[in-house]
């Protein structure tokens, strides 16, 4: 485990390293290069590679609907989504309403 800063080296002696994020301090989203240089037992430094991980909101977000209790008949009255949150560092873009049909209860 170990919590990455941008452009500090993280050094071990294993050969995998788990890149730990917190939800407070998630890397941003998109494509995010790490690199790697290894050093031999004779203190000779590779070249270094690159892998680039790409950081996509992957959580699906939250709809809350809220609208009028009681609208006297032949009025209009307005939806609100406004509540509607997302998570997993996205926005909620759309709102798709929908006439359902009478309650069945
Ligand atoms: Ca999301």
């Amino acid at each position: 485990m170990a919590e990455f800063v941008l452009g500090t080296d993280v050094v071990t002696d294993t050969p995998t390293v788990e890149v730990t994020i917190t939800p407070n301090a998630p890397l941003p989203l998109g494509r995010q290069v790490f690199r790697l240089v290894v050093t031999d037992d004779a203190g000779n430094a590779s070249r270094p590679d690159e892998v680039i991980v790409i950081i996509a909101d992957q959580d699906a977000p939250t709809a809350v609907l809220r609208g009028p209790r009681i609208v006297g008949s032949g009025r209009s009255f307005e939806l609100d989504g406004s509540a509607s949150f997302d998570v997993g560092g996205g926005r909620v873009v759309r709102y798709a309403w929908t006439y359902v049909g009478p309650a069945v209860t």
